[in-house]
Formats: structure tokens, C-alpha cells, sequence
């Protein structure tokens, strides 16, 4: 049972972040978008404190797999969640329209986005200020923003893979061993 736990701690070192990360500016377009969670292998999560100042957008670089889960969360910090009120959206590399975007989750201001990658490769996180107007799906709301939102906000990113179906096998195997081990044991 001692290597059991051994193994098990050891998978989930494997998990690979869980680490802060912060921005450095100026992020706020898909050219000059943040690289620091772009070196992360999957499954990964990793949380930063930011800001927003007015007509400032944060971006940042990722890299999916096709089946990747990717889900980001934004928590304003002030007021009971409310300030800064973001908007997140997620593009590929080239399109001026969001794959997926979200103004408000839940009860506060923060915003929520979760998808399945259904192609591997570069992906961009945007985070901008609400404002009245524009299209929130569409790449002008975050490159070239005009709001009045400030402050500190906190960006939880992680990515989890679709189990390959051999490390599922092994799993399974894994849980069979177990299960006799387990069996063995009360005779
Ligand atoms: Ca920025
Ligand atoms: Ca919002």
C-alpha cells in the first residue's frame, strides 16, 4: 500500500504548475500576448493576481492539444467581486471572432469560460473591462479597448487532456492489481 501512495503522490506531482504568474506589459493585443503559461504541458493550472487600468486588455498565450478541457475563471477582487467588472473571451491565432466569451458567471462580475480544444494549437485568452457597446465576441472589444474598469482581478487557467486510451488501460489494469492486492490481503 506504501508504493501505492507513492505512486499516486507522484501523479499528481506530475500535475504541472500550480504555480502564480503575473503579466508583463503591454499585453493587451494577441501580438504582444503574455508567453508565460505558453510552456505548460497538460494537464496544468495556474492562477495570477492582475489588473486592469482603464482601456487596458490582458492576453495571454496558450498552447492546446486537440480534446485539451481548457477552463479560465476571472475574480474581481473589490466590492464583493464586482470591480473590476471583466470580460474574457478565447480566440485562435487568427480570427477576429471569439471561440467562446463570457461577460458575468455567476453572481458576481467575474467572467467564466470553458472549452474543448477541437484542434491543436496556439490559443489566446483575452481579459478586458466591460463597457456598453461593441461586440464582446469580437477581437476590437480587447485589442484597442475603451472602458473605465480598475483594479485587481485573479485568473484561475487550467488545461486538462482527454485520458489517451493506454494510460486508461493502465488504470484500469492498476485498479485490477489493486483490487486482488486488497483480496489477498483479508484472507
Ligand atoms: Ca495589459
Ligand atoms: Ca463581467
Amino acid at each position: 500500500m506504501k508504493r501505492l501512495a507513492i505512486v499516486a503522490l507522484s501523479a499528481l506531482m506530475s500535475v504541472n504548475a500550480f504555480a502564480l504568474f503575473s503579466e508583463t506589459e503591454p499585453n493587451d493585443t494577441r501580438a504582444t500576448a503574455d508567453n508565460v503559461l505558453y510552456g505548460n504541458v497538460a494537464p496544468w493550472s495556474d492562477v495570477g493576481v492582475l489588473s486592469l487600468s482603464a482601456n487596458d486588455s490582458d492576453f495571454f498565450k496558450i498552447r492546446l492539444n486537440a480534446g485539451d478541457w481548457l477552463t479560465a475563471i476571472t475574480f474581481p477582487t473589490a466590492t464583493n467581486y464586482i470591480a473590476p467588472d471583466t470580460v474574457m473571451a478565447l480566440f485562435d491565432g487568427s480570427s477576429a471572432t471569439a471561440i467562446v466569451f463570457n461577460d458575468d458567471a455567476g453572481t458576481g462580475f467575474g467572467s467564466a469560460i470553458r472549452w474543448q480544444a477541437d484542434a491543436t494549437g496556439d490559443y489566446y485568452i483575452a481579459v478586458t473591462g466591460w463597457r456598453s457597446g461593441g461586440s464582446q465576441s469580437n477581437i476590437s472589444y480587447y485589442e484597442g479597448a475603451t472602458h473605465s474598469e480598475s483594479g485587481s482581478y485573479i485568473l484561475t487557467v487550467s488545461v486538462v487532456p482527454v485520458p489517451e486510451p493506454a494510460s486508461m488501460l493502465a488504470l484500469g489494469a492498476g485498479l485490477a492489481g489493486l483490487v486482488g492486492l486488497r483480496r489477498r490481503n483479508r484472507k
